[in-house]
């Protein structure tokens, strides 16, 4: 039996040489080692990967509805058809929304929301269009692997057919949300009615055999244990060896205001700064890690740039899941403010877009150039 101490030095010593940590060894990380011990193998992959480059990307969240036929526990977005508080956007309004980000040179729209019982399939598709029709320069990102398997239960078709209709309208690639945590014995608890995990990693494949890259993420900090986060990496690490079709993993701080597990604290910094690390260390196929900094706060979004993150996520405006959860952050960011947070952290800002191609840009008119390569 190795002590702790020799465990961590074999442990670096294959990180330091390029070798995939097993998950044993990615358990022993998760539940022993000290978060700086972690930050510095992270950051040696993350230098590895992506040298001293800190990415950005000029975007806008669309959500357009609250109202959700689910009830998942760590929600505080989500509302009931007829509470006071449920909303659900005309194409006027997105047409609008949309037309700022344009206007103020978005190169993205994210669109993730409730899964509006009363709507058919249709109206998840008209969204893209209309968006698509209105500005075919923006790249749309939308709908998460839950959207696309409630959108299979709608309209009985296999999830192929259902991607294949939104690539047609205008989809560009797929978010990384609804995975939660995967395995059964947490997913069962916070979001029981949801695609469960294979359900989700499969719709993932599928997207990536039709062409589409996507993002992953976890939901942490809630009732998991570490060894959960560890398997949940694992599967992720799995599929990506498979397809190559996941571009950003991105580790999601549980905010519990207005929750259903609004007893339970959420993760300290110190928390969010050895996830991220984590992450960096097992994922070793997957190029970019983000620190989405409207929930982490731009100050530990800053710190997870030497412990693993390369990416800051962007200048998101009118986000409204975390906001709902509680989150203190700003709405947006500008672009001087993020340059100065990655410089000051002593990497270099580039502006990216969701393809990682670098963006060349004059005020709010750009276009997409080379691919990334540090
Ligand atoms: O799936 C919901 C999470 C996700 C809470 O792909 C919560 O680039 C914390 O996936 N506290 C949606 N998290 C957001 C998402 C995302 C965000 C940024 C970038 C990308 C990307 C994807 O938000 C949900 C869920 O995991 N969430 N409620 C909460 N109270
Ligand atoms: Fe609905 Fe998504 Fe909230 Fe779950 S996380 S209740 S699916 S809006």
């Amino acid at each position: 039996m190795l002590s702790t101490q020799s465990r961590l030095a074999d442990i670096s010593a294959q990180v330091e040489a390029g070798q995939r940590v097993s998950y044993d060894d990615g358990v022993f990380l998760a539940e022993q080692a000290d978060p700086l011990v972690l930050g510095r193998l992270a950051n040696i992959v993350r230098e590895r990967k992506n040298g001293n480059l800190a990415f950005y990307n000029t975007n806008i969240h669309l959500n357009p509805t609250n109202v959700c036929v689910y009830r998942c526990v760590f929600c505080a977005f989500r509302s009931d058809l007829k509470a006071e508080r449920g909303y659900t956007f005309t194409d006027d309004q997105i047409r609008a929304r949309v037309g700022e980000a344009k206007a103020a040179g978005a190169t993205e729209i994210h669109v993730v929301g409730g899964l509006h019982h009363q709507k058919p399939f249709d109206w998840y598709v008209n969204i893209v269009r209309v968006i698509h029709e209105a500005y075919p320069e923006l790249h749309i990102k939308a709908w998460t692997a839950v959207e696309i398997n409630w959108f299979s239960y709608l309209t009985k078709k296999p999830t192929k057919w259902v991607l294949e209709q939104l690539i047609e309208a205008g989809l560009g690639s797929m978010p990384g949300g609804g995975a939660e945590i995967f395995h059964p014995d947490i997913r069962d608890k916070i979001c029981e009615h949801k695609a469960d995990g294979t359900g989700w990693l499969d719709i993932h494949r599928e997207a990536h055999k039709l062409g589409l890259r996507t993002n992953a993420t976890m939901l942490y900090g809630h009732i998991e244990e570490p060894w959960h986060r560890v398997d949940h990496l694992c599967r992720l690490r799995e599929l990506q060896d498979e397809t190559h079709g996941f571009q950003t993993f991105i580790p999601l701080a549980f905010h519990p205001e207005n929750t259903g597990l609004d007893h339970i604290q959420k993760p300290s910094g110190l928390t969010d700064l050895s996830v991220i690390a984590l992450s960096r260390i097992m994922l070793d196929n997957f190029d970019h890690i983000k620190a989405y900094w409207i929930m982490l706060g731009e100050k530990t979004a800053q710190v997870a740039l030497g412990f693993g993150a390369d990416d800051l996520d962007g200048t998101v405006i009118h986000e409204l899941i975390y906001h709902d959860a509680g989150a203190k952050t700003p709405e947006g960011m500008t672009v001087p403010q993020l340059h100065h947070l990655i410089t000051e952290a002593g990497r270099v800002p580039v502006e990216r877009d969701t393809l990682y191609r670098r963006v060349h840009r004059e005020g709010a008119t750009w276009r997409s150039g080379e691919p990334i390569r540090a």
